[in-house]
C-alpha cells in the first residue's frame, strides 16, 4: 500500500470543496476530524454553538464518507483523545503510513501558530492550502490597503462588487446607480396600532440520532458554559442549511432592507437570516448565497435596497473585517484604545437588568445564542463601550456567546466596529449613542422602567447621560475626531450645572453596576 495524504479538517472546514480536499484521490488521503477539548474550552463557548459545531462536524464526516473519502472521526471522549489538533495528528501518523499533510489554514491566529510548527513538528512534508472560500485572498487585501491612509469598507465592498459583477448592470455601473442604499435600510420597525408584529421564522431543524447525542454530551460535559440547549434549532447538515436558505429567500430578504436595524421586544429574528452560523461553518457558500439573492432582485421578488444591503453585508463587511483581522496581527484583541479597565457587568450572564434593551439583547443571546447586528452593536457593545469595560472582556463575551463567532470575524467587528478600541482602524468614529437611538430604532423603550426622554433623574434613560460622561471622559483622545466635531460642541454649549448634573448621573449609575 503506498504512503497516504493525512488532511486534518478543522471544524469550521465543513466546506464540501474545501482548499485542503481540490484534486485530492480520496483514495489516497485521510481524512482526521478532531473533537478537541483545546477547541471546546479556549473559551466558555455557549452551550449551543458547540453542539452546533460538534453535530454539523459529525453529519460532515458521514457527508464525506458518502463521497468515498476515508474519514478517521475523533470523538471527544474517545479513549487517548489528546485534546489538541497537534497531538491528534501525531497520533494518527502512528496509525497510518502517511507521507504528507495538507490542510487548509486556520481561521485565528491561536490556531494558524500551532500548525505552522508541523513543518517542525512532523518528518512529513506539511502544506497549507489557502482558504478559498473567501472571495479576498490575504495579498488582495494586502494590496488594497497598501498605501491608504483610510481603509474604508465602502471602497474595499465597491472592489468586491467589480471583482465578482454581482448587481452591475451591463456597463459595469452599480445597478440602480448607487453602490451603496444604507439609508434605505434603517427604517424603524413596523409595529400596529395593536402592538402586533409579523415576522418570518427560520426553521426549527428537528434533532436527529446524531444530535440528540451531542446534546447530552454537551449537557453532561460543559454545563458550567453560558446559555441554554432548551431552544437547540439549527441546521446541521448541508442540507438544511440549504433549507433555512431557501425559508430565507422566499419569507424574509424582501424585507430584510427596510428592517435591517430594527429591533423588536420578544423577537429575536426579524427578518434577518440567521445564516451566518452556516456560512462561517461551510456549510454555506457566500458567494452562491449573493447570486441566489441577485437573482431575487433580478426576478422581480426582492427590492434592491434588500438586495444590496443583504449582498453588503457579505462581500462587503464579512470580507473586509477577516482582511483587518490577519492584516492587524494577533495582538489585535488586546488593543485598548480608550484605556478601559472596567469589568464586564455579571448580567452579561443573566440578563438581569432594568435596562429592557440590554436584558432582551442578551435574554435572547443566552436563550438562541443569536442577537442580530444592531443588538450587537447598538446595545450590548454600545453599553459596555459606555461604561469603559476593558475590550478584552468583551471580546471574550462575544466569542463565547454567540454560535457564529470565531475571533476572525468576531475581533473586528468587536474590538474595531463596537469597541472602538483599535483607535479607528475599522470605524471612523465610535459607535456611541444615548438612548434616543434605541428608542428610534425599537419598541424597547415602552417596556422600560427609565425614562428614555429625560437625562439627569433617578429614572432616566442610563443611556443618556452614560452617552455625555463617554464624550466627557474620553475628550483628550477623541475631541480631535471631526466627525465628533458636532457631539463636542453641543457638550461645551451646555452650562457647568447640566454638565455637572449628566456627570453625577453617569457617576452614580456606573457605581451601581
Ligand atoms: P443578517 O443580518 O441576515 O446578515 C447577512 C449576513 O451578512 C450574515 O449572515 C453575515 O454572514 C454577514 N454579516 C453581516 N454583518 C456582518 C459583519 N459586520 N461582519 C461580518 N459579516 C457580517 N458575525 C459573525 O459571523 N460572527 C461574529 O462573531 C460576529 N460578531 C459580531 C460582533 C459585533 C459587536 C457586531 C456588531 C457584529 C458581529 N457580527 C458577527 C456581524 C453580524 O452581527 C452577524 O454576522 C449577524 O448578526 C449574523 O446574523 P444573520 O445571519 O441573521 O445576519
Ligand atoms: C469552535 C470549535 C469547537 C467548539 N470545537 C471544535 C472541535 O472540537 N474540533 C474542531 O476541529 N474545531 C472546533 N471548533 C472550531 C475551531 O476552534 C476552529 O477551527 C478554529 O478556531 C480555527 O478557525
Ligand atoms: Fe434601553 Fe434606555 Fe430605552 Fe430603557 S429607556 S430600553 S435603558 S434605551
Amino acid at each position: 500500500m503506498p504512503a497516504k495524504t493525512l488532511i486534518p479538517l478543522l471544524g469550521d472546514q465543513l466546506f464540501l470543496s474545501i482548499s485542503s480536499l481540490a484534486d485530492q484521490d480520496p483514495d489516497n488521503c485521510i481524512i482526521l476530524m478532531m473533537e478537541l477539548a483545546d477547541e471546546t474550552s479556549y473559551v466558555r463557548h455557549h452551550k449551543a454553538k458547540i453542539a452546533l459545531i460538534l453535530s454539523a462536524m459529525r453529519h460532515h464526516a458521514d457527508a464525506l464518507c458518502e463521497r468515498g473519502w476515508q474519514v478517521d472521526y475523533v470523538k471527544l471522549k474517545d479513549e487517548g483523545n489528546s485534546g489538541s489538533f497537534t497531538g491528534e495528528i501525531a497520533r494518527a501518523l502512528e496509525r497510518y503510513d502517511i507521507d504528507n499533510i495538507r490542510v487548509t489554514e486556520a481561521g485565528e491566529w491561536r490556531v494558524m501558530a500551532e500548525m505552522e510548527n508541523w513543518g517542525e513538528r512532523f518528518d512529513q512534508k506539511v502544506t497549507i492550502c489557502p482558504d478559498d472560500r473567501f472571495l479576498c485572498s490575504h495579498d488582495e487585501f494586502a494590496n488594497w490597503a497598501e498605501g491608504k491612509k483610510q481603509l474604508r469598507m465602502e471602497f474595499f465592498y465597491r472592489e468586491m462588487r467589480r471583482k465578482t459583477g454581482i448587481l452591475l448592470d451591463d456597463d459595469g455601473k452599480p445597478e440602480g446607480g448607487k453602490w451603496n442604499y444604507d439609508n434605505e435600510n434603517r427604517k424603524p420597525p413596523p409595529i400596529g396600532d395593536g402592538g402586533d408584529l409579523l415576522t418570518p421564522r427560520p426553521i426549527r431543524f428537528q434533532a436527529d440520532d446524531i444530535t440528540q447525542q451531542i446534546l447530552s454530551l454537551v449537557e453532561e460535559n460543559f454545563a458550567d458554559h453560558p446559555g441554554t440547549l432548551d431552544n437547540f434549532h439549527f441546521a446541521v447538515t448541508h442540507e438544511e442549511a440549504m433549507r433555512q436558505k431557501r425559508n430565507f429567500l422566499d419569507n424574509a430578504l424582501a424585507d430584510f432592507g427596510d428592517y435591517q436595524d430594527a429591533m423588536v421586544t420578544d423577537a429575536p429574528f426579524l427578518w434577518h437570516s440567521i445564516l451566518s452560523p452556516y456560512i462561517n461553518l461551510g456549510l454555506l457558500d457566500p458567494v452562491d448565497l449573493c447570486r441566489d439573492v441577485e437573482a431575487r432582485y433580478r426576478d422581480g421578488k426582492a427590492p434592491l435596497n434588500a438586495a444590496e444591503g443583504f449582498i453588503r453585508q457579505i462581500i462587503g463587511w464579512r470580507e473586509y473585517v477577516r482582511g483587518i483581522y490577519w492584516r492587524e496581527g494577533p495582538d489585535y484583541t488586546r488593543r485598548n484604545h480608550l484605556n478601559a479597565q472596567r469589568d464586564l457587568p455579571d448580567f452579561y450572564y443573566t440578563g438581569d437588568t432594568d435596562m429592557h434593551c440590554v436584558s432582551q439583547a442578551i435574554g435572547q443571546t443566552l436563550d438562541h445564542g443569536y442577537a442580530h447586528h444592531i443588538q450587537r452593536l447598538m446595545i450590548t457593545g454600545n453599553f459596555a463601550m459606555l461604561v469603559g469595560v476593558d475590550p478584552h472582556q468583551v471580546h471574550q463575551w462575544y466569542l463565547e456567546v454567540y454560535v457564529d463567532a470565531y475571533e476572525w470575524v468576531e475581533a473586528p467587528n468587536v474590538v474595531g466596529m463596537s469597541q472602538y478600541a483599535d483607535g479607528g482602524i475599522l470605524a471612523s468614529k465610535p459607535y456611541a449613542s444615548s438612548g434616543a437611538y434605541i428608542n428610534r430604532m425599537s419598541d424597547y423603550c415602552g417596556h422600560c422602567r427609565y425614562n428614555v426622554k429625560t437625562r439627569t433623574d433617578d429614572d432616566s434613560c442610563p443611556f443618556n447621560a452614560l452617552y455625555w460622561d463617554f464624550l466627557d471622559r474620553n475628550i483628550d483622545t477623541l475631541k480631535g475626531n471631526p466627525r465628533l466635531a458636532m457631539p463636542y460642541r453641543n457638550w461645551d454649549k451646555k452650562d457647568e450645572d447640566e454638565q455637572q448634573l449628566l456627570r453625577k448621573r453617569a457617576n452614580n449609575f456606573l457605581n451601581s453596576l
